[in-house]
Protein backbone atom coordinates (compact mmCIF):
# COMPACT_ATOMS: atom_id res chain seq x y z
CA UNK A 1 0.00 0.00 0.00
CA UNK A 2 0.94 3.66 -0.65
CA UNK A 3 3.23 5.18 2.73
CA UNK A 4 0.39 8.22 2.80
CA UNK A 5 -2.57 5.73 3.07
CA UNK A 6 -0.67 3.32 4.82
CA UNK A 7 -0.28 6.47 7.87
CA UNK A 8 -4.10 7.27 6.78
CA UNK A 9 -4.63 3.61 8.24
CA UNK A 10 -3.27 3.88 11.72
CA UNK A 11 0.46 2.90 10.44
CA UNK A 12 3.54 4.02 12.23
CA UNK A 13 6.01 4.70 9.51
CA UNK A 14 9.54 5.86 9.58
CA UNK A 15 10.46 8.29 7.84
CA UNK A 16 6.69 9.64 7.78
CA UNK A 17 4.90 10.24 4.42
CA UNK A 18 4.86 14.00 3.44
CA UNK A 19 2.71 16.22 1.66
CA UNK A 20 2.07 20.10 1.84
CA UNK A 21 -0.77 22.13 1.32
CA UNK A 22 -1.03 24.28 -1.57
CA UNK A 23 2.36 22.52 -2.59
CA UNK A 24 1.97 23.28 -6.24
CA UNK A 25 1.39 27.37 -6.94
CA UNK A 26 3.06 30.75 -7.13
CA UNK A 27 6.32 29.77 -5.25
CA UNK A 28 7.03 27.97 -8.10
CA UNK A 29 8.56 28.90 -11.39
CA UNK A 30 6.76 26.35 -13.29
CA UNK A 31 3.84 27.16 -11.94
CA UNK A 32 3.82 31.01 -12.95
CA UNK A 33 4.95 29.71 -16.29
CA UNK A 34 1.63 27.58 -16.86
CA UNK A 35 -0.08 30.18 -15.26
CA UNK A 36 0.32 32.75 -18.06
CA UNK A 37 -0.76 30.47 -20.54
CA UNK A 38 -3.71 29.76 -18.54
CA UNK A 39 -5.58 33.25 -18.72
CA UNK A 40 -7.00 33.27 -15.25
CA UNK A 41 -6.66 31.01 -12.22
CA UNK A 42 -10.22 29.43 -12.65
CA UNK A 43 -9.39 28.79 -16.27
CA UNK A 44 -6.60 26.66 -14.48
CA UNK A 45 -8.58 25.19 -12.07
CA UNK A 46 -11.06 24.19 -15.07
CA UNK A 47 -8.58 23.00 -18.03
CA UNK A 48 -8.16 19.36 -17.09
CA UNK A 49 -4.30 19.01 -19.13
CA UNK A 50 -3.15 21.63 -17.19
CA UNK A 51 -4.69 21.42 -14.17
CA UNK A 52 -3.23 18.16 -14.44
CA UNK A 53 0.37 19.27 -14.93
CA UNK A 54 0.29 22.15 -12.01
CA UNK A 55 -1.08 19.17 -9.47
CA UNK A 56 2.20 16.72 -10.89
CA UNK A 57 4.83 19.93 -10.58
CA UNK A 58 5.74 19.51 -6.70
CA UNK A 59 5.06 16.02 -7.01
CA UNK A 60 8.22 15.55 -9.84
CA UNK A 61 9.94 18.44 -8.29
CA UNK A 62 10.44 17.03 -4.66
CA UNK A 63 8.67 13.55 -4.19
CA UNK A 64 5.92 14.19 -1.87
CA UNK A 65 3.97 11.38 -0.84
CA UNK A 66 1.15 12.90 -1.79
CA UNK A 67 -0.62 15.10 -4.69
CA UNK A 68 -2.98 17.01 -4.17
CA UNK A 69 -5.64 17.96 -7.08
CA UNK A 70 -5.41 21.43 -8.07
CA UNK A 71 -8.40 23.69 -7.40
CA UNK A 72 -9.88 25.73 -5.02
CA UNK A 73 -12.51 25.24 -2.33
CA UNK A 74 -14.45 28.01 -4.38
CA UNK A 75 -15.58 26.45 -7.07
CA UNK A 76 -18.35 25.00 -4.88
CA UNK A 77 -19.70 28.02 -4.67
CA UNK A 78 -19.53 28.75 -8.21
CA UNK A 79 -21.11 25.57 -9.47
CA UNK A 80 -24.44 26.65 -7.18
CA UNK A 81 -24.59 29.70 -9.57
CA UNK A 82 -22.69 32.37 -7.49
CA UNK A 83 -20.78 34.57 -9.54
CA UNK A 84 -16.81 34.73 -8.91
CA UNK A 85 -13.27 35.65 -10.00
CA UNK A 86 -9.92 36.04 -8.50
CA UNK A 87 -8.34 39.53 -8.85
CA UNK A 88 -4.62 39.53 -9.14
CA UNK A 89 -3.68 40.50 -5.30
CA UNK A 90 -6.56 41.00 -3.60
CA UNK A 91 -7.54 36.98 -3.77
CA UNK A 92 -11.08 35.74 -4.20
CA UNK A 93 -14.01 37.61 -5.10
CA UNK A 94 -17.85 36.60 -4.92
CA UNK A 95 -21.33 38.27 -5.50
CA UNK A 96 -22.06 38.58 -2.20
CA UNK A 97 -25.11 36.65 -0.21
CA UNK A 98 -27.04 39.56 1.84
CA UNK A 99 -30.26 38.18 2.87
CA UNK A 100 -32.04 34.84 3.58
CA UNK A 101 -33.91 35.40 0.07
CA UNK A 102 -30.33 35.77 -1.83
CA UNK A 103 -30.35 31.72 -1.11
CA UNK A 104 -33.24 31.41 -3.70
CA UNK A 105 -30.46 32.83 -5.94
CA UNK A 106 -28.50 29.37 -5.33
CA UNK A 107 -29.45 26.30 -7.06
CA UNK A 108 -27.96 22.69 -7.53
CA UNK A 109 -29.26 22.12 -11.31
CA UNK A 110 -25.83 22.61 -12.80
CA UNK A 111 -23.23 21.39 -9.98
CA UNK A 112 -22.20 18.51 -11.14
CA UNK A 113 -21.56 19.63 -14.48
CA UNK A 114 -19.91 22.78 -13.75
CA UNK A 115 -17.97 20.57 -11.82
CA UNK A 116 -16.66 17.77 -14.15
CA UNK A 117 -13.84 19.57 -15.00
CA UNK A 118 -12.38 18.42 -11.75
CA UNK A 119 -13.28 15.28 -12.06
CA UNK A 120 -11.50 14.78 -15.65
CA UNK A 121 -8.65 16.11 -13.56
CA UNK A 122 -9.05 13.42 -11.24
CA UNK A 123 -9.44 10.58 -13.99
CA UNK A 124 -5.86 11.94 -15.87
CA UNK A 125 -4.07 11.77 -12.67
CA UNK A 126 -4.83 8.20 -12.10
CA UNK A 127 -2.46 7.92 -15.29
CA UNK A 128 0.16 10.02 -14.33
CA UNK A 129 0.55 10.32 -10.62
CA UNK A 130 3.38 8.15 -10.08
CA UNK A 131 2.77 4.61 -8.42
CA UNK A 132 3.78 5.15 -4.77
CA UNK A 133 2.03 8.69 -4.53
CA UNK A 134 -1.76 9.31 -2.79
CA UNK A 135 -4.18 11.23 -5.18
CA UNK A 136 -6.16 13.53 -2.54
CA UNK A 137 -9.39 15.16 -3.50
CA UNK A 138 -10.33 18.18 -1.19
CA UNK A 139 -13.46 20.31 -0.39
CA UNK A 140 -13.68 23.50 1.94
CA UNK A 141 -15.98 22.52 4.83
CA UNK A 142 -19.49 24.36 4.98
CA UNK A 143 -18.70 27.04 7.28
CA UNK A 144 -15.49 28.48 5.93
CA UNK A 145 -17.14 28.30 2.19
CA UNK A 146 -20.22 29.84 3.69
CA UNK A 147 -18.21 32.64 4.94
CA UNK A 148 -16.61 33.47 1.33
CA UNK A 149 -20.28 33.21 0.19
CA UNK A 150 -21.55 36.21 2.56
CA UNK A 151 -18.41 37.97 2.77
CA UNK A 152 -18.29 38.34 -0.94
CA UNK A 153 -14.31 37.10 -0.73
CA UNK A 154 -12.08 37.21 2.41
CA UNK A 155 -12.31 38.50 5.44
CA UNK A 156 -10.49 39.73 8.91
CA UNK A 157 -13.55 39.20 11.32
CA UNK A 158 -16.50 37.70 9.40
CA UNK A 159 -18.88 39.78 10.93
CA UNK A 160 -21.22 39.70 8.46
CA UNK A 161 -21.46 35.90 8.33
CA UNK A 162 -21.28 35.16 12.24
CA UNK A 163 -24.14 38.03 12.81
CA UNK A 164 -25.70 35.83 10.17
CA UNK A 165 -25.47 32.94 12.25
CA UNK A 166 -26.93 34.93 15.51
CA UNK A 167 -29.70 36.87 14.10
CA UNK A 168 -31.30 34.14 12.03
CA UNK A 169 -29.91 30.95 12.38
CA UNK A 170 -32.56 29.35 10.91
CA UNK A 171 -32.06 30.94 7.27
CA UNK A 172 -27.93 29.93 8.19
CA UNK A 173 -28.69 26.56 8.81
CA UNK A 174 -30.36 26.38 5.08
CA UNK A 175 -26.87 27.64 3.45
CA UNK A 176 -25.11 25.29 6.36
CA UNK A 177 -27.58 22.48 4.92
CA UNK A 178 -27.24 23.28 1.22
CA UNK A 179 -23.43 23.15 1.57
CA UNK A 180 -23.27 19.61 3.61
CA UNK A 181 -25.03 18.01 0.68
CA UNK A 182 -23.64 19.35 -2.28
CA UNK A 183 -19.49 18.63 -0.34
CA UNK A 184 -20.82 15.29 0.55
CA UNK A 185 -22.03 15.02 -3.27
CA UNK A 186 -18.92 16.35 -4.70
CA UNK A 187 -16.04 14.55 -2.34
CA UNK A 188 -17.96 11.13 -3.52
CA UNK A 189 -17.97 11.97 -6.63
CA UNK A 190 -14.35 12.92 -6.65
CA UNK A 191 -13.50 9.53 -5.05
CA UNK A 192 -15.57 7.47 -8.02
CA UNK A 193 -12.91 9.95 -10.34
CA UNK A 194 -10.03 8.61 -8.49
CA UNK A 195 -9.42 10.49 -5.53
CA UNK A 196 -7.68 7.84 -2.25
CA UNK A 197 -8.19 9.85 0.06
CA UNK A 198 -9.69 13.90 1.13
CA UNK A 199 -9.51 16.53 2.61
CA UNK A 200 -12.00 18.79 4.30
CA UNK A 201 -10.41 22.53 5.01
CA UNK A 202 -12.41 24.46 7.62
CA UNK A 203 -9.49 27.36 7.63
CA UNK A 204 -11.84 29.86 9.56
CA UNK A 205 -12.63 27.13 12.17
CA UNK A 206 -11.48 28.57 14.78
CA UNK A 207 -13.57 32.00 14.97
CA UNK A 208 -16.44 30.60 16.87
CA UNK A 209 -17.34 30.00 20.40
CA UNK A 210 -17.21 26.11 21.58
CA UNK A 211 -21.49 25.92 20.81
CA UNK A 212 -21.40 27.34 17.19
CA UNK A 213 -18.15 25.75 16.80
CA UNK A 214 -19.64 22.49 17.38
CA UNK A 215 -22.90 23.55 15.85
CA UNK A 216 -21.47 25.08 12.43
CA UNK A 217 -18.25 23.61 12.18
CA UNK A 218 -17.58 20.30 13.71
CA UNK A 219 -21.30 19.00 13.22
CA UNK A 220 -21.67 19.20 9.16
CA UNK A 221 -18.21 17.99 8.77
CA UNK A 222 -19.61 14.53 10.72
CA UNK A 223 -22.16 14.59 8.35
CA UNK A 224 -20.08 14.56 5.15
CA UNK A 225 -17.61 12.49 6.30
CA UNK A 226 -20.51 10.32 7.52
CA UNK A 227 -21.85 10.76 3.90
CA UNK A 228 -18.84 9.74 2.01
CA UNK A 229 -18.02 6.47 4.29
CA UNK A 230 -21.76 5.08 3.46
CA UNK A 231 -20.49 5.40 -0.20
CA UNK A 232 -16.78 4.25 0.24
CA UNK A 233 -16.14 3.09 4.29
CA UNK A 234 -12.72 2.34 3.09
CA UNK A 235 -11.30 6.04 1.88
CA UNK A 236 -9.65 8.11 4.35
CA UNK A 237 -10.84 11.49 5.62
CA UNK A 238 -8.47 14.01 6.70
CA UNK A 239 -10.12 16.74 8.87
CA UNK A 240 -8.72 20.43 9.01
CA UNK A 241 -10.11 22.31 11.60
CA UNK A 242 -7.78 25.33 11.59
CA UNK A 243 -7.57 27.19 14.56
CA UNK A 244 -10.01 24.70 17.09
CA UNK A 245 -7.64 24.75 19.61
CA UNK A 246 -8.73 22.73 22.74
CA UNK A 247 -11.55 21.28 20.51
CA UNK A 248 -8.94 19.52 18.20
CA UNK A 249 -9.89 17.08 20.57
CA UNK A 250 -13.62 16.76 20.25
CA UNK A 251 -12.72 16.76 16.43
CA UNK A 252 -10.46 13.69 16.78
CA UNK A 253 -13.18 11.69 19.29
CA UNK A 254 -16.20 12.92 17.06
CA UNK A 255 -15.78 13.61 13.42
CA UNK A 256 -14.60 10.23 12.42
CA UNK A 257 -11.93 11.64 10.25
CA UNK A 258 -8.80 9.56 10.19
CA UNK A 259 -6.58 12.14 10.47
CA UNK A 260 -6.73 15.38 11.64
CA UNK A 261 -4.22 18.11 9.90
CA UNK A 262 -3.10 20.53 12.99
CA UNK A 263 -2.62 24.23 12.59
CA UNK A 264 0.83 25.56 13.92
CA UNK A 265 -0.45 26.74 17.17
CA UNK A 266 -1.50 23.26 18.19
CA UNK A 267 1.35 21.73 21.19
CA UNK A 268 3.10 18.90 19.91
CA UNK A 269 3.49 17.26 23.45
CA UNK A 270 -0.48 17.43 23.87
CA UNK A 271 -0.97 16.46 20.14
CA UNK A 272 0.41 13.34 20.68
CA UNK A 273 -0.86 12.52 24.26
CA UNK A 274 -4.50 13.54 23.64
CA UNK A 275 -5.09 13.32 19.58
CA UNK A 276 -2.58 11.06 18.26
CA UNK A 277 -4.02 7.20 20.06
CA UNK A 278 -7.35 8.42 18.48
CA UNK A 279 -6.37 9.50 14.48
CA UNK A 280 -3.46 10.09 12.14
CA UNK A 281 -2.04 13.45 12.71
CA UNK A 282 -0.61 15.54 10.13
CA UNK A 283 1.01 18.91 10.27
CA UNK A 284 2.22 21.05 11.60
CA UNK A 285 5.36 22.93 10.63
CA UNK A 286 4.73 26.88 10.47
CA UNK A 287 4.90 27.52 6.91
CA UNK A 288 6.96 30.98 7.82
CA UNK A 289 9.99 28.43 8.89
CA UNK A 290 9.96 27.04 5.40
CA UNK A 291 10.29 31.34 4.42
CA UNK A 292 12.74 31.25 6.80
CA UNK A 293 14.63 28.10 6.17
CA UNK A 294 18.58 27.30 8.00
CA UNK A 295 18.38 26.53 11.24
CA UNK A 296 15.25 27.17 12.12
CA UNK A 297 13.43 25.15 9.97
CA UNK A 298 15.50 22.24 10.39
CA UNK A 299 15.15 23.00 14.89
CA UNK A 300 11.11 22.61 14.12
CA UNK A 301 11.46 20.20 11.84
CA UNK A 302 13.39 17.84 13.88
CA UNK A 303 11.32 18.66 17.04
CA UNK A 304 8.01 17.74 14.75
CA UNK A 305 9.52 14.62 13.75
CA UNK A 306 10.98 13.76 17.53
CA UNK A 307 7.41 14.02 19.29
CA UNK A 308 5.28 12.51 16.46
CA UNK A 309 6.28 10.22 14.39
CA UNK A 310 6.38 7.14 17.75
CA UNK A 311 2.50 7.18 16.34
CA UNK A 312 0.37 7.10 13.05
CA UNK A 313 1.76 10.33 11.26
CA UNK A 314 2.18 12.47 8.08
CA UNK A 315 4.63 15.19 7.53
CA UNK A 316 2.53 18.82 6.59
CA UNK A 317 3.04 22.48 7.30
CA UNK A 318 0.14 23.96 9.68
CA UNK A 319 -1.42 25.72 6.73
CA UNK A 320 -0.84 26.69 3.08
CA UNK A 321 2.61 26.74 1.81
CA UNK A 322 3.63 30.75 1.54
CA UNK A 323 4.15 32.84 -1.96
CA UNK A 324 7.41 33.43 -1.05
CA UNK A 325 8.94 30.20 0.01
CA UNK A 326 12.31 29.38 -2.00
CA UNK A 327 11.92 26.14 -3.66
CA UNK A 328 15.44 25.11 -2.58
CA UNK A 329 13.85 25.25 1.00
CA UNK A 330 11.43 22.85 0.47
CA UNK A 331 14.20 20.38 -1.32
CA UNK A 332 16.04 20.84 2.29
CA UNK A 333 12.65 19.88 4.17
CA UNK A 334 12.40 16.91 2.45
CA UNK A 335 15.78 15.52 2.74
CA UNK A 336 15.91 16.54 6.70
CA UNK A 337 12.75 14.56 6.62
CA UNK A 338 13.76 11.73 4.67
CA UNK A 339 17.45 11.86 5.87
CA UNK A 340 16.79 12.12 9.80
CA UNK A 341 13.83 9.85 9.99
CA UNK A 342 15.42 7.04 8.43
CA UNK A 343 18.50 6.95 10.78
CA UNK A 344 16.05 6.58 13.63
CA UNK A 345 15.28 3.31 15.42
CA UNK A 346 12.14 1.66 13.76
O1 LIG B 1 -2.73 31.73 -9.27
C1 LIG B 1 -2.66 31.79 -8.04
O2 LIG B 1 -1.57 31.69 -7.49
C2 LIG B 1 -3.92 31.91 -7.22
C3 LIG B 1 -3.65 31.52 -5.81
C4 LIG B 1 -4.42 30.27 -5.42
C5 LIG B 1 -3.99 28.93 -5.51
C6 LIG B 1 -2.67 28.43 -6.02
C7 LIG B 1 -5.73 30.25 -4.92
C8 LIG B 1 -6.59 31.43 -4.72
N1 LIG B 1 -6.11 28.95 -4.69
C9 LIG B 1 -5.07 28.11 -5.04
C10 LIG B 1 -5.07 26.63 -5.03
C11 LIG B 1 -5.66 25.95 -3.86
N2 LIG B 1 -6.54 26.46 -2.94
C12 LIG B 1 -5.44 24.59 -3.57
C13 LIG B 1 -4.65 23.70 -4.51
C14 LIG B 1 -3.96 22.52 -4.19
C15 LIG B 1 -2.67 22.66 -3.36
O3 LIG B 1 -2.76 22.62 -2.12
O4 LIG B 1 -1.60 22.69 -3.96
C16 LIG B 1 -6.14 24.31 -2.38
C17 LIG B 1 -6.21 23.00 -1.60
C18 LIG B 1 -6.83 25.50 -2.00
C19 LIG B 1 -7.74 25.59 -0.85
C20 LIG B 1 -8.20 26.91 -0.40
N3 LIG B 1 -8.58 28.01 -1.15
C21 LIG B 1 -8.45 27.24 0.96
C22 LIG B 1 -8.28 26.28 2.10
C23 LIG B 1 -6.86 26.16 2.52
C24 LIG B 1 -6.27 27.40 3.16
O5 LIG B 1 -5.27 27.88 2.61
O6 LIG B 1 -6.78 27.83 4.20
C25 LIG B 1 -8.94 28.57 1.02
C26 LIG B 1 -9.31 29.35 2.25
C27 LIG B 1 -9.02 29.04 -0.32
C28 LIG B 1 -9.51 30.36 -0.78
C29 LIG B 1 -8.48 31.03 -1.58
N4 LIG B 1 -8.23 30.76 -2.90
C30 LIG B 1 -7.17 31.50 -3.35
C31 LIG B 1 -6.70 32.26 -2.26
C32 LIG B 1 -5.54 33.23 -2.31
C33 LIG B 1 -7.50 31.94 -1.15
C34 LIG B 1 -7.31 32.41 0.28
C35 LIG B 1 -7.87 33.77 0.47
C36 LIG B 1 -7.94 34.12 1.95
O7 LIG B 1 -6.91 34.03 2.65
O8 LIG B 1 -9.05 34.46 2.42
Amino acid sequence: MKPLLQALKGNILSPPPVWFMRQAGRYLPEYREVRSRAGSFLDLCKTPELAEKVTLQPVHRFGMDGAILFSDILVVAEALGQKLWFEEGTGPRLEALDSADDLNRLTTRHFHEHLHPVYQTLERLQESVPATVTRIGFAGAPWTVASYMIEGGSSRDFLKSRLWAYRDPNSFARLIELLVDVTSDYLVHQVSAGAEAVQLFDSWAGIWPEAEFRRWSLEPCRRIIERVHESYPEVPVIYFPRGAGVLYEACAVESGAQALSLDSSVPLRWARDVLQPHVTLQGNLDPACLVAGGRAMESAAESLLRMLDEGPFIFNLGHGIDKTTPPEHVTELMEIIRGKSAQAPT
